[in-house]
């Protein structure tokens, strides 16, 4: 029998882990019309090492290294793979989070986890023909109880504020000489309080900053 447990143990080497699921309706346009879909993601710094470790030096590295070892997963459990970066239009991966973990969303768009903050993210999914049993969600909400919200001040440029994320104001301040958020990663998420302990190390940091700078070329 497939459950989360089972999932995990494929994906865990990898650093990767079983973000929650959900039931999806009939009417949300998915391939095959799944009767479960599976989210996978990191958490804090746990795909760092085994991507280091992976050395892919094509063009959208960590897509391509995810799509790998996704792809194979699927196969193994005859399900289809879906991804975050296929598109547009997009899977609607942060609302299918939302669903699936009970995460809420930040005021500068990244959903918050109750432990990890802002510091994890998306890299594929699973639909399964079979309904799974699913754990029931607890809902989660940190930003609720945050009163100073330091990540809409954080940022030199004001390019972050609630609801509106001015991309071509923090794209020309990534492209200056020095910018510290091209070093180490957004400096507004490193003002959130929650989860600091899992911010990824610099070299993490400074690869999604360099990475997000090269899509906007
Ligand atoms: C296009 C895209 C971008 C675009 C535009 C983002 C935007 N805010 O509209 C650009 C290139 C600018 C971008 C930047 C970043 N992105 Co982006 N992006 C995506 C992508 C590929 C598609 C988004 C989309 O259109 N979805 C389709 C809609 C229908 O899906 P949805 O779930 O219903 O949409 C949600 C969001 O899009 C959001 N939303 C929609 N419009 C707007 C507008 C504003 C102002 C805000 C705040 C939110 C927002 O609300 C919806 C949920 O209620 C997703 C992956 C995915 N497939 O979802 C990643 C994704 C959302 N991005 C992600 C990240 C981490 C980032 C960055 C922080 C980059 C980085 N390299 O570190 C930055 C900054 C983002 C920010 N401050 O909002 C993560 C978020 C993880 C998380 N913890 O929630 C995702 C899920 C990718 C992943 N693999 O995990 N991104
Ligand atoms: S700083 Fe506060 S409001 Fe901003 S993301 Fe973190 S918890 Fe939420
Ligand atoms: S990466 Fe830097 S410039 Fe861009 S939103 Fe974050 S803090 Fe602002």
């Amino acid at each position: 029998m497939i459950d989360f447990n089972a999932i995990n143990d494929l994906i865990a080497p990898h650093g990767l882990a079983v973000r929650g699921g959900f039931h999806p309706g009939p009417d949300e346009g998915l391939p095959g019309q799944p009767a479960t879909i599976v989210l996978i993601g990191h958490l804090g710094r746990s795909m760092w090492p085994a991507f280091q470790r992976a050395r892919i030096e094509e063009t959208h590295p960590l897509d391509r290294w995810a799509k790998r070892i996704i792809d194979g997963v699927a196969q193994r459990l005859e399900v289809t793979a879906l991804y975050p970066f296929q598109g547009p239009p997009y899977w609607p991966f942060q609302r299918w989070a939302m669903r699936a973990e009970g995460l809420a969303q930040s005021p500068i768009g990244p959903l918050i986890h109750p432990d990890y903050g802002l510091w994890h993210g998306y890299r594929g999914a699973l639909a399964f023909s079979l309904r799974l049993d699913l754990p029931a969600v607890a809902p989660s909400d940190p930003c609720a109880a945050c009163a100073d919200k330091p990540c809409l001040t954080a940022c030199p440029v004001s390019a972050l504020a609630l609801g509106r994320y001015d991309v071509p104001a923090c794209v020309a301040h990534l492209r200056t000489d020095g910018n510290d958020c091209l070093g180490g990663g957004c400096l507004a998420r490193h003002a959130c309080p929650i989860g600091r302990a899992h911010a990824y190390v610099p070299d993490e940091g400074g690869f999604h900053t360099r990475a997000f700078l090269k899509a906007m070329d």
